[in-house]
């Protein structure tokens, strides 16, 4: 049988109100499209309208903090947003590991949360360029992940994201899209075992309507996460089309 891809949309620091007919134009589509899996990941901000809009499609958080409360200005606990309306968390962005100090250890701190909030979570990961021209990048990404990971692959999902080609309009070649995957799934296999079949491994960097059908095609992508071209419509449906 077919697989049934998992488009996430992560909507990062963007989206108002004015953003509201964006979401149930993708949750109309996604209900034309059952056999593709959709989600999206809005401002923690949008969370509780969004899930007045929408009917069809997956809503998830960008990040949260491991502890279940306490003296963290600003943070949210897994709890918090499972009970806001969220399914599923990201967890490990390189935006958030370049940006707010997010180590490996912390990672996997949070998704192990997440998963006990009884929530579905995305474990990112992904190489520097500079990592990537020295050819250590399947090294680099595979450690990275064995630190990351939550000790149980429940509701588990990785997205391979390389740090270049976020927002850049450049994507790796389809070749080491799937030696990379390949790694991946292997290492998946050594830290759960069986189990680790079932993770689906995403894959995320500059995803758009002209190339998802191909990066989809590649063996062990499971999916997509997909930044810039999830925030409209216009511009995420071919990508969902291309699942289907
Ligand atoms: C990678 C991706 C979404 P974009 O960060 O996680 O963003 O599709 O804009 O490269």
């Amino acid at each position: 049988m077919a697989q049934r891809y998992y488009i996430v949309g992560n909507w990062k620091m963007n989206g108002m109100r004015t953003a509201l007919p964006e979401a149930r134009a993708i949750d109309r589509a996604a209900q034309r499209l059952p056999k593709v899996e959709v989600a999206v990941a809005p401002p923690v901000t949008l969370i509780a309208a969004m899930r007045e809009a929408v009917e069809n499609i997956g809503i998830g958080a960008q990040t949260c903090h491991s502890a279940e409360k306490g003296a963290h200005t600003g943070d949210l606990s897994a709890a918090m947003l499972r009970e806001s309306g969220v399914e599923f968390v990201i967890v490990g962005h390189s935006e958030r590991r370049a940006d707010h100090g997010e180590t490996d250890a912390m990672v996997k701190a949070r998704a192990e949360a997440v998963q006990a909030a009884g929530m579905g979570v995305i474990v990112c990961v992904g190489e520097s360029e500079a990592q990537r021209d020295a050819g250590e990048a399947e090294q680099v990404v595979a450690r990275q992940l064995a630190a990351s990971l939550p000790g149980s692959a429940d509701r588990l999902s990785v997205a391979y994201e390389p740090v270049w080609a976020i927002g850049t309009g450049r994507v790796p070649s389809i070749e080491d899209i799937a030696a990379m995957h390949k790694r991946l799934r292997s290492a998946l296999a050594q830290a759960y075992g069986e189990a680790g079949a079932a993770v689906r491994i995403l894959y995320g960097g500059s995803v758009n309507g002209n190339n998802a059908a191909d990066l989809l095609s590649v063996a062990e992508v499971g999916g997509a996460l997909v930044g810039g071209a999830s925030l409209t419509a216009d511009a995420f449906v071919p990508i969902l089309a291309a699942a289907a």
